[in-house]
């Protein structure tokens, strides 16, 4: 089990300082970005020898003690013809995510790319025979999107000396120190050096690595490439920004660079049986409110064996896309808002300009404001081309904007407020 699944308080974005690091600057202004959970996993879709097996899709190998002469098999049936770089790049595109996080090894140990390292990737040991990530590189680079890998450094099923088969291997008898050393690093190093800029490597699960491997990693890293990123699941409270727990958002404001890793429905990985999607008004939300507390939302999808995406993730993620193409301008590059901790809005800044997430409308339209800490100098819903004024005037111990009678968005309606 992951002992330290990547606590908030994780990540050099603690540091006195860190805020002045160019090197997150895309990535503060990204704010959106596409998860993919793609491996062996979505062959059995959460279904194994007849029975479905709970919990996340990815995890099936460990939830049903498939041992690795067994699980291996699947490699040899994984033929995902339908997969289409530059479709999920443009479905990213549009549905306003920046950056691109896919899983290159997650903790089964299977291997999404062409490694020197192993034969159990998916060039050597599968009938597809292409290389998914070096597609992908090709299609971010077209189409502008930064590609960045989720790497699982600890935990790894296959390998001997990975962490966390304790079916397959006698766990006191692994050398975990020289698997870090003599297959993590070097696969680390080949995604570094095989696929063009890479934005960030996404560690995760850190559980018994030591603060001096964690380091290395990070080292190694910022060695090949210094403008990429470490999130804080590198483990041992370094990296470049923090994670929070997986589908957890923060209650309040924090005060560091961070990002909420979600799913859209409660898998990761492909499930066949798990319908429990969120509605787009739930996902628009949460990235609201996310981005109102200084936060980045990773946004999951779990391609099927075929390598298609899910509908109901493509639905979700254009209707996302949607609401972004009007009102992107009060997300992408923004900073908290004055205004946190009230049930009926969300707030984010940009300089002179304050966004105003309304979530619930006020009978009458009458926005009322507690007590701003600048002066409110105009005001105009962010959907509206004409920018029409709306009335504003102050009365006692607040700001007063008569907006329309009915929400203009019941998702969110965003109200643009001029601001000393
Ligand atoms: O990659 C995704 C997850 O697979 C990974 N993090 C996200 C981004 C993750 N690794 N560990 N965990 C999440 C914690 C998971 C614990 C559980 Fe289980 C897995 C609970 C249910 C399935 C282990 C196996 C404990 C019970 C069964």
């Amino acid at each position: 089990m992951a002992v330290d699944q990547g606590a908030i308080r994780q990540g050099s974005a603690q540091r006195p300082g860190a805020r002045q690091d160019p090197r997150l600057d895309w990535w503060r202004e990204a704010r959106f970005g596409l998860f993919i959970h793609w491996g062996l996993y979505a062959i059995p879709a959460g279904e194994w020898k007849g029975e479905f097996v709970p919990g996340i899709g990815e995890w099936i190998m460990h939830r049903a003690r498939i041992p690795v002469a067994e699980y291996e098999r699947l490699a040899g049936q994984f033929n995902p013809v339908r997969f289409d770089a530059a479709e999920w790049v443009s479905l990213a595109r549009r549905a306003g995510q920046k950056y691109i996080v896919i899983t290159a090894k997650h903790h089964d140990g299977f291997c999404m790319f062409d490694s020197r390292w192993t034969d159990y990737d998916i060039v050597d040991a599968t009938p597809f025979n292409r290389d998914p990530l070096r597609e992908l590189a090709a299609e971010c680079q077209r189409q502008g999107l930064r590609l960045c890998f989720y790497y699982s450094q600890t935990q790894d099923w296959h390998h001997p000396d990975g962490d966390g088969n304790d079916w397959d291997y006698d766990e006191p008898k692994k050398d975990f120190a020289g698997y870090v050393e003599s297959y993590v690093k070097p696969q680390v190093r080949e995604l570094l050096t095989s696929y063009g800029p890479i934005g960030l490597i996404w560690f995760d699960t850190p559980k018994r690595i030591t603060l001096e491997q964690s380091q290395s990693l990070v080292d190694l890293v910022h060695e090949i490439q210094p403008a990429c990123l470490v999130n804080g699941r590198v483990g041992n409270h370094i990296g470049d920004y923090a994670s929070t727990r997986d589908n957890v958002i923060p209650s309040e404001l924090l005060h560091a660079d961070w990002e909420t890793p979600a799913t859209i429905n409660d898998t990761w990985g492909f499930k066949k049986d798990d319908h429990n999607w969120k509605s787009p008004q739930d996902l628009i939300r949460k990235l609201v409110d996310i981005v109102s507390k200084g936060g980045n939302y990773l946004l999951n999808v779990g391609p099927t064996a075929e390598g298609v995406i899910p509908q109901p993730s493509v639905d979700r993620l254009r209707a996302m896309g949607q609401w972004l193409e009007v009102n992107g301008e009060s997300v992408y590059g923004t900073r908290p808002g004055p205004l946190q901790g009230l049930d009926w809005c969300r707030t984010t800044i940009k300089p002179g300009q304050l966004y105003l997430h309304v979530l619930d409308w006020p009978a009458r339209g009458e926005l009322r404001l507690p007590g701003t800490p600048s002066e409110v100098t105009s005001a105009h819903l962010l959907a509206d081309p004409a920018r029409a004024a709306l009335p504003v005037s102050r009365e006692s111990g607040g700001v007063l904007i008569k907006g329309p009678a009915t929400p203009p968005d019941a998702i969110d309606t965003v109200v643009v407020l001029t601001v000393d």
